[in-house]
């Protein structure tokens, strides 16, 4: 159904296009809509339209299993994980019953903690399991209240409007009385709370200076730990791959590129970027020691800084080091990220002679003081001025979901809401919606296990942390997901009721009480939008094969518990699976026409098995970030208490945080490469996965594409290796006062010494479950990490803080457990 005239970016050509809508024998000319009368017909038959995460996709069905996922011939860059998509539908990890952990079952709730993740569980029936799930909840929050109940389900999900089944669990927990909720994500905790005060906007998942105009107008891009390669295989919706097309323009413009990171990215290598590898975790004096620079100089931007921005002049002193007694120099710099101090002197050069655009990725600030990052970082583009110019200033989502693919003409499809009766949320990540009886941030469930009443900070606020009794997770997994596995096992000894809806036999799964399991998109009918920043199409995501085993879609689960509550009717409103699609549907095609386009019907929506594209305009291809602040500051003032940029922030001052002073500002954090008296010699880069959503897929075929000897990689530079005697393809026994875990080495000179790269996302295998610190034989890498938080304002995660050493593991290997059916 691609029936506009578009512009050729980021899918098709132009070209091509014409020829393909020409031969549909419908060529659209018009601003509106058309449908394509003989689109259903144009597809064989079996192939059915669906989408998920990884892209749009034709389901190739025979004898009602699911053979093939082509993918869509309008994505430009298929994500090569589409095949383990496939694989997830019939993998041996997934949950074909309800069971329940048997001394949960026979002895009650709270019986056993440290045999959680045994796997001795007990198969049960639907309606039992929905029995017992109902009374728990009635017991729970009768005996404790309902902040005893732990709803925040942080993680990710299927991109579907209608099973959303974090939403859907939070209906169901409020239409009982509600629940403890959780803030915030681990993606950006920390940047999108800083953030607020310095910009007036969370900022990180904000629309950037789109790619074609860097292509036009910019002449330096620096990627400061910022891979659209492989950051933006997925989206929080249905991908669009436009970052692949935009890397490509980048290319083919011949504008010079950095790579600030201690890997050479796939960008960097697609690019032929200048590769400058610092110490993870010192980007802040790098930046302070450029922005020094600028200033001594005399190459920073007074004008820009006197109009647009507040505070320099309270942050000048320190970084002239008149308020601290140092200097921020490139050589002070230079000791501690170890980038010589030509070399930053260079840099502050060639940005404030270019059109530069910084953009920076996410994991810098997923460390101990995460927020000072971002913070110097908009400091350092208010120096340098060129905020708001085409091609100029900083972008923060370039990496994520295809950032800076222009966006569309698109009406907004509405979801299914946590209130019964309410209109659904749109866009953005659902966690931000808030709503239960109590918040605490995402990160800190484990630090509110161990310490029920004490207070926290947060964000010039003060919490009274809840006594949480029971955790119930639909979406996300937490045992890949949070830092300090052993901590958090322990802290998870406090629950007396753990129950977790999914498809497969995550460590989340197994660690639970009570297991339900869940369909896959690819077995229920949904609907969603191509692209988070694109919005080039509604796409249907329509059911491919019925449900595998006795797995049931999130709604069909939680409808089931509110029936046994005495709410069923509440909860559905009356409303089946389709009624939901349709009424999203239906409200897109009002604001459509409200934006004089007419949509199709549903029907013929659904019918035609195409995604429906929406157009492009001039304005939105042509979009400069922050173009109309700089135009008029005053009429477009930014959301902080200036209106201005704040490089100091009178409020954050008022909170008095000893771990989050009013300007940007270098704090040591607990643990880094180069600290004085470092008790470990390697630092953990914990990656996203290039073949994984995080622990998504980790159960799938796609490991035989990375696993070395069945383990998680472990990359390590050639002089690390050799200096532990190690080579490519052993199996290393990677441990530090935290916990231990097995990987297989991987050597590799695209990764800088003293850094060593084990992505998130492997699964958690300990091979004693009830004890605690005990050998992870797969590789999940937060058993390392730490799990404090960045500060008092954000209180976010610090995944990306880990120092570790690394031998040669020498005992017998161990046979990995966790892919398999823990029951069978
Ligand atoms: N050390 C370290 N740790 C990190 C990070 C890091 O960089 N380093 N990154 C952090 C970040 S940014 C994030 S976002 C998190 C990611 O953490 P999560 O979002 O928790 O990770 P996923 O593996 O995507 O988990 C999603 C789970 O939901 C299940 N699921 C999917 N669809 C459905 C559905 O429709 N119904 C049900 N019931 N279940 C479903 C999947 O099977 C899977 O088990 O990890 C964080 N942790
Ligand atoms: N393929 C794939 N794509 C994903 C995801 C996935 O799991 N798989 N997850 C998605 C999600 S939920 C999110 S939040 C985003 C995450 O987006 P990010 O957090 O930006 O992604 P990361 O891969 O953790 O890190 C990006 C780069 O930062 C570098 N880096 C690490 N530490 C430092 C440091 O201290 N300084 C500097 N300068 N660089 C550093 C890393 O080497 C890496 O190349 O990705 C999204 N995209
Ligand atoms: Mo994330």
């Amino acid at each position: 159904m691609t029936i506009y005239p578009k512009e050729a970016f980021p899918a098709v050509s132009r070209r091509s296009f014409l020829q393909g809508a020409a031969a549909l024998g419908a060529l659209g000319t018009g601003a509106g809509p058309l449908l394509s009368p003989g689109a259903a017909a144009q597809t064989a038959s079996a192939d059915i339209l669906s989408a998920c995460h990884w892209g749009v996709f034709r389901g190739r069905v025979t004898d009602g299993r699911v053979t093939e996922m082509i993918p869509w011939e309008e994505d430009p860059a298929p994500s090569p994980q589409l095949a383990g998509v496939l694989d997830s539908i019939y993998s041996p990890s997934r949950i074909k019953y309800p069971m329940v952990r048997r001394a949960w079952l026979e002895q009650g709730p709270g019986a056993d903690p440290d045999g959680r993740g045994t796997g001795d569980f007990v198969r049960v029936s639907w309606d039992e399991a929905l029995d017992l799930v109902a009374n728990e909840l009635v017991r729970v929050r009768e005996e404790h209240g309902s902040t005893s109940i732990f709803g925040g389900s942080y993680g990710w999900k299927s991109p579907g409007k209608m099973h959303n089944c974090q939403t859907l669990l939070r209906r169901l927990l409020k239409l009982e009385g509600g629940f403890t909720n959780s803030a915030g994500d681990y993606s950006t905790g920390a940047a999108q709370v800083i953030l607020t005060h310095v910009v007036g906007s969370i900022e990180v998942y904000e629309q950037c200076t789109t790619w074609p105009v860097l292509a036009e107008h910019c002449e330096l891009m620096v990627f400061w730990g910022a891979n659209p390669l492989r950051n933006s295989e997925i989206c929080w919706q249905v991908a669009d791959h436009g970052s692949f097309a935009g890397v490509d323009l980048i290319r083919d413009s011949g504008i010079e590129t950095i790579s600030i990171d201690p890997i050479r990215t796939e960008t960097a290598q697609r690019l032929g970027s200048e590769w400058i590898a610092p110490r993870p975790m010192t980007d802040v004096p790098l930046m302070l020691g450029i922005a020094h620079t600028l200033y001594t100089e005399d190459l920073h931007d007074q004008e820009f800084l006197d109009r647009y921005t507040s505070g320099f002049d309270r942050f000048l002193p320190y970084l002239l080091g008149e308020s601290d007694g140092q200097p921020k120099t490139p050589e002070w710099a230079a000791e501690i990220c170890e980038v010589p101090a030509e070399q930053i002197r260079d840099l502050a050069r060639r940005f404030a002679s270019a059109r530069t655009m910084l953009a920076l990725g996410y994991s810098t600030q997923r460390q101990h003081h995460g927020e000072q990052v971002h913070w110097m970082l908009v400091t350092l583009a208010s120096m340098l001025g060129q905020i708001g110019l085409p091609g100029g200033g900083y972008g923060l989502s370039y990496h994520y979901a295809s950032g800076g693919a222009p966006t569309h003409n698109s009406p907004i499809l509405t979801a299914v809401s946590d209130t019964p009766g309410g209109v659904g949320g749109v866009g953005g990540p659902a966690w931000l919606a808030g709503g239960g009886s109590l918040t605490i941030p995402v990160s800190r469930l484990v630090e509110t296990l161990l310490n029920p009443g004490a207070t926290m900070q947060f964000n010039g606020h003060e919490i009274e942390l809840p006594e949480i009794k029971l955790a119930y997770w639909a979406g996300g997994n937490p045992f890949a997901h949070h830092q300090d596995r052993n901590e958090m096992l322990r802290a998870w000894r406090n629950l007396e009721t753990f129950i977790v809806n999914d498809f497969q036999w995550t460590a989340t799964a197994r660690h639970a009480d009570i297991v339900l399991p869940a369909t896959t998109s690819y077995e229920r009918n949904d609907i969603s939008q191509v692209g988070d920043y694109a919005l080039s199409h509604i796409v249907p995501m329509k059911k491919l094969i019925d449900p595998v085993f006795e797995a049931r879609s999130d709604y069909e689960i939680f409808t089931g518990i509110a029936q046994k509550l005495g709410h069923g009717y509440a909860y559905t409103e009356g409303k089946t699976e389709m009624d939901w699609i349709r009424g999203f549907y239906e409200t897109a095609r009002i604001e459509a026409r409200a934006k004089g386009m007419e949509m199709p019907t549903f029907e013929a929506f659904w019918d035609s098995n195409e995604p429906l594209a929406f157009p492009l305009t001039e304005e939105s291809r042509n979009f400069v970030r922050y173009a109309d602040f700089r135009a008029d500051p005053l009429l477009n003032a930014l959301g902080t208490p200036s209106g201005r940029i704040e490089i100091f922030s009178r409020n954050i001052e008022k909170m008095n945080y000893d771990d989050c002073p009013p300007h940007p500002t270098w704090m040591e954090p607990i643990e880094r490469l180069g600290m004085e008296g470092q008790k470990y010699p390697l630092h953990v880069a914990s990656n996203h996965p290039r073949m994984r959503l995080h622990s998504q897929l980790c159960g799938t075929s796609l490991r035989e594409e990375y696993a070395v000897q069945d383990r998680e990689p472990c990359w390590m530079n050639p002089a690390d290796a050799e200096a532990r005697g190690l080579a490519d393809g052993d199996v290393v026994r990677v441990f530090n006062d935290r916990g231990q875990i097995l990987a297989g080495v991987v050597v590799t000179d695209e990764i800088r010494p003293g850094v060593v790269r084990i992505d998130e996302g492997g699964w958690f295998d300990p091979m004693n479950p009830r004890e605690i610190g005990s050998l992870c034989r797969y590789g999940d890498v937060n058993n390392l990490t730490t799990g404090i938080a960045t500060s008092k304002l954000a209180q976010a995660n610090c995944g990306q803080t880990a120092l570790v050493e690394i031998e040669k593991f020498e005992g017998e290997l161990p046979d990995v457990l966790v892919f398999s059916d823990p029951v069978s």
